[in-house]
């Protein structure tokens, strides 16, 4: 099944927002498939957003990223990597519906509290970049009752 890779940022962390976060996936009936709580450097981080190194705010983003720990994790489910991203919410919080990730904890843009993959092709690539070792196997008792 679909898998998609979540980080709560430093700021997510700072703030004591690990549980709620971590709250949302799991009651929407996701399953968590890897987590690890980790400080990147900076090369590591510059991997992570590789794709964004031409962009004026890369420097920025990658020094906030590396600022604290950071919580990284792989989730399973269907269509997990776009309903992922509709309980993340906008990249600009300050456009984030109410009900989102974004949309309820987070004001500026430089300080999103949540990454999630955009695409099922980046979740491959990100999870890989971030569980080398790969994810844990296993299946929820509860999957026939979110899934018909
Ligand atoms: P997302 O995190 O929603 O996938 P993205 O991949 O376009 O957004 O950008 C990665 C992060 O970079 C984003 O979460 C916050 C930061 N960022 C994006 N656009 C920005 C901008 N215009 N100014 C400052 N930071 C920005
Ligand atoms: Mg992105």
């Amino acid at each position: 099944m679909e898998q998609t890779f979540i980080m709560i940022k430093p700021d997510g962390v700072q703030r004591g927002l690990v549980g709620e976060i971590i709250s949302r996936f799991e009651k929407k009936g996701f399953s968590l498939k890897a987590l690890k709580f980790v400080n990147v450097d900076r090369p590591f981080a510059e991997k992570h957003y590789a794709d964004l190194s031409a962009k004026p705010f890369f420097n920025g983003l990658v020094e906030y990223i590396v600022s604290g720990p950071v919580v990284a994790m792989v989730w399973e489910g269907k269509g997990v990597v776009a309903t992922g991203r509709k309980l993340i919410g906008a990249t600009n919080p300050l456009a984030s519906e109410p009900g989102t990730i974004r949309g309820d904890f987070a004001i500026d843009i430089g300080r999103n509290v949540i990454h999630g993959s955009d695409a099922v092709d980046s979740a491959t690539k990100e999870i890989a970049l971030w569980f080398p070792e790969g994810v844990v196997h296993w299946q929820s008792s509860l999957h026939s009752w979110i899934y018909e």
